[in-house]
């Protein structure tokens, strides 16, 4: 297709490279990311994905060998040859990734393929060749990691996957080759080195993992540009790092989001959301946020109350708010089609409305029954639907939950050619389906942003990569199925290392009824989550924490006061994320790459660096086996110290989810409360695993952007081991007016004879596994012995 080399020529971080029939680019971005590209429809990236990128000045070499070009970085040698073939090595000169020179070829499928689809077999395809399509080679020690929120294990080597992001009901399996994200990303792990790569086409994509022939992987698509960005780094996290460099870095939530949070189809009328909320209080179950899904509205018209099942929403939601909840409310983006609904004629006057290939408004059918859909892809469609968040803003509500944006309808799939504004340049649906619901986000992160100045909140569906940037995901929906929860650790690993950090799925799944034991297994999941919500479709059994029995309650309550207590820990993890782009909750093969027992861990998790977090994931289920990678770990309930690189049998009734933490953490802990804000922090508790380690610790307001401004404070904590345990504190950084006034010191051991702090003994209590004492919240020296 590209033919032969023919010349190449070298501004800035560009090398353009003449091919007898096209033109290739490789772009320089830092020393570890290098963008392959050739126009195929747009002459620029045009990418939804990555905004104001700052391309880092380095120093890199082009030459023209006999064969090929080789463009060298700090990081990386590039080599192009005949035909825009690329391969990538590292600087010691090791092949990193290098395209495949052999043909297309698939594994036979035996059989007679029409005769099993009339029985309602589906029948794969065999090769399927794309105008754009990128065939790399596989070594044999490949695995592949990220692609967002596929089904199946956390391991994608073997799986073929499509990017087109689809709203399907029915119970979500590993053959499916699309939910409801699309994240063009993967992140290749072989034995000695780690890279991504990052597709940033928004047309419909296909990646192949190995599937179609174990010899290599490939990944395309049928329209737009060949537009892909390779990534080294020296480890997983570099890449990921990278990868959020270019998409953008999940920013720092207000601290209420992290609170646990209950929702339901529906709570209506006002008289039960009230009950609802009352019964957190009066059971003893902390809940920062209530839900409010489409039953709210009138008639679905969005932006609307049902002043019958909602008489007085602004009074409702102050009274909730007087009682420490806030209220997030569903926003679709299908419009009614009703004249005299504001919103519906607004938007029509103002040809806001994707029309259909003669320019008349499209219609598809949604919850409001005919409905029309707001045009994205246009900035001033954004501005005004920004604009539109003030009404519930107003009202009193905190945060926004978008759904159906894939989007979805009712009469069948919006056709290929319903039209968009695309940013002045004109589009249709093939192109813009799969960034709808990442502009949809956009338009209400900007609302909100507007008409509160707090970090929004904002959740949605849907999504393309970068989606990060504006909120937090969901899911969708899952079902009460042992076999979903099991599925929601990969499924939440892989979106963390596709960028999106803020993520959660339904707890106690959505469709199906729920059974106690699920929900107590699920919460025990859910709590280190970043999202945690419970939600449930109508129809099926009640899923409150209470709505089962006395047990489930105390396992619900127990679980989430744990959550409470880890709120500062997972409020540091959003912040470092700011930085470093690492998502809250990880796969274990994140941070121990160099383990191989890790790679394939789909039923273990890691929260931060420092817990380790083994759920029971199947029903009946007492013990379990549980691989520590190497290192010192102490188990959370019992505080035993156990060695790592083995696996270990553990008992674990009902209510016992095996946490580990590792020796030489430092974990701050909050005071349990029943809403975040409850109570004034003045003593923030350290929950210290003696050992070498290093910790920092942030606070803010939680909510404002002051902090962008410097109002922050950093508690920085070394601890180094050796005649005793000494911690050094510091306070790097102390702009925020209301910081602490003492910490509450916990020693996980009881081997311990004297504490000083800055020379002074100190007073300690010994309690059944730990040593606790408090000190002032000072800069100095605390000497445990
Ligand atoms: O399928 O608004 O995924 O969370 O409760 C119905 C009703 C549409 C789908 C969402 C789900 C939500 C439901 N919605």
């Amino acid at each position: 297709m590209f033919g032969k080399i023919i010349s190449y020529e070298h501004h800035d971080n560009k090398v353009r490279i003449n091919f007898e029939h096209r033109v290739g680019k490789i772009e320089v971005i830092t020393p570890n990311i290098v963008n392959v590209f050739s126009s195929f429809k747009y002459q620029d990236h045009f990418s939804r994905a990555i905004e104001d990128l700052e391309i880092v000045k380095c120093n890199f070499t082009v030459d023209k060998k006999d064969k090929y070009i080789e463009v060298i970085t700090d990081e990386l040698i590039v080599k192009i040859y005949d035909e825009f073939k690329v391969d990538f090595y590292n600087k010691s000169l090791e092949i990193l990734c290098e395209d495949y020179r052999g043909e297309r070829d698939s594994f036979i499928r035996r059989g007679c393929g029409s005769i099993a689809e009339e029985e309602g077999h589906k029948v794969e395809k065999n090769t399927d060749n794309h105008k754009i399509q990128v065939i790399k080679k596989i070594y044999g020690d490949e695995k592949f990691y990220g692609l967002g929120d596929k089904t199946g294990h956390l391991n994608k080597r073997g799986y073929n996957y499509e990017m087109w992001n689809t709203d399907d009901p029915s119970p979500h399996v590993e053959s499916y080759k699309s939910l409801y994200k699309s994240i063009p990303f993967f992140i290749t792990l072989r034995e000695k080195y780690t890279f991504g790569i990052f597709l940033d086409n928004n047309f419909k994509t296909y990646f192949d993992m190995g599937k179609e022939n174990s010899n290599y992987y490939y990944f395309g698509s049928d329209d737009g540009n060949l537009d892909y960005y390779f990534i080294t780094g020296i480890d997983m996290a570099e890449v990921v790092n990278g990868y959020t460099y270019l998409t953008g870095k999940t920013p720092l939530p207000q601290k209420w989001t992290l609170g646990y949070q209950q929702c339901r189809w529906s709570y209506t009328p006002e008289s039960r959301i009230r009950e609802v909320a009352n019964n957190f209080r009066n059971k003893d179950i902390p809940c920062d946020v209530l839900h409010l899904d489409i039953d709210y509205m009138d008639a679905f018209k969005v932006f609307t109350w049902d002043k019958e099942k909602f008489p007085e929403p602004t009074k409702l939601l102050k009274d909730l708010k007087d009682n420490g909840f806030k209220v997030v409310t569903i926003i679709d983006p299908g419009v009614k089609k009703e004249s005299g609904y504001d919103i519906y004629e607004e938007g029509l006057k103002n040809n806001y409305f994707a029309v259909d290939k003669d320019g008349i408004t499209y219609v598809n059918k949604v919850w409001p029954g005919d409905s029309v859909f707001p045009d994205f892809s246009d900035s001033k469609v954004r501005a005004w639907w920004a604009e539109n968040q003030k009404i519930m803003v107003d009202t009193g509500v905190s945060g926004i939950w978008n759904d159906m944006n894939e989007p979805a309808s009712f009469n069948g799939p919006l056709p290929d050619d319903v039209q968009f504004r695309n940013e002045g340049r004109g589009g249709d649906h093939t192109e813009i389906h799969n960034v709808y619901g990442h502009l949809m986000s956009k338009a209400t992160f900007e609302g909100l942003k507007k008409h509160t100045n707090k970090r929004p909140f904002v959740i949605t569906r849907a999504c393309y990569a970068g989606s990060q940037k504006y909120s937090t995901v969901w899911t969708g929906d899952n079902q009460s199925f042992w076999e979903h929860l099991r599925m929601s650790i990969p499924m939440l690993c892989n979106l963390g290392l596709s960028g999106i950090s803020f993520a959660g799925v339904d707890v106690g799944g959505f469709s199906f009824d729920c059974t106690p034991e699920l929900l107590s297994r699920w919460v025990q999941v859910g709590c280190f989550s970043p999202l945690f919500r419970n939600h449930s479709s109508m129809l099926t059994r009640d899923q409150e924490p209470w709505a089962f029995d006395e047990e489930t309650l105390n396992i619900n309550r127990k679980y989430i006061k744990l959550r409470y207590k880890l709120l500062p820990y997972l409020y540091d993890l959003l912040w470092q994320g700011e930085t470093t782009g690492l998502p809250v909750m990880r796969p274990l093969v994140l941070h121990y790459s160099d383990d191989d027992k890790v790679h394939e861990i789909n039923d273990e998790f890691l929260v931060g660096k420092n817990i380790l977090v083994a759920p029971v994931v199947e029903q009946g289920k007492r013990s379990r086996a549980i691989y520590l990678p190497k290192g010192k770990w102490i188990d959370y309930w019992t505080k035993e110290e156990l060695e790592g690189g083995r696996t270990i049998l553990k008992e674990a009734p009902l209510d016992l989810c095996p946490i580990y933490i590792k020796v030489g953490s430092i974990i701050p802990n909050y005071p349990v409360q029943n809403y975040v804000g409850e109570k004034e922090i003045e003593e923030l508790t350290i929950d210290i695993y003696p050992g070498n380690g290093h910790y920092t610790h942030y606070l803010d307001d939680g909510e404002s952007f002051n902090y962008k401004s410097g109002k922050y404070n950093l508690y920085d904590f070394t601890m180094k081991e050796g005649n005793g345990v000494t911690l050094e504190i510091k306070t790097p950084h102390l702009e925020y007016e209301k910081g602490y006034s003492t910490f509450r010191i916990l020693i996980n051991s009881t081997e311990i004879k004297d504490v000083k702090f800055n020379g002074k003994d100190i007073a300690y209590e010994t309690k059944k596994h730990v040593v606790e004492f408090s000190i002032k919240a000072e800069e100095g020296i605390l000497v445990i012995k």
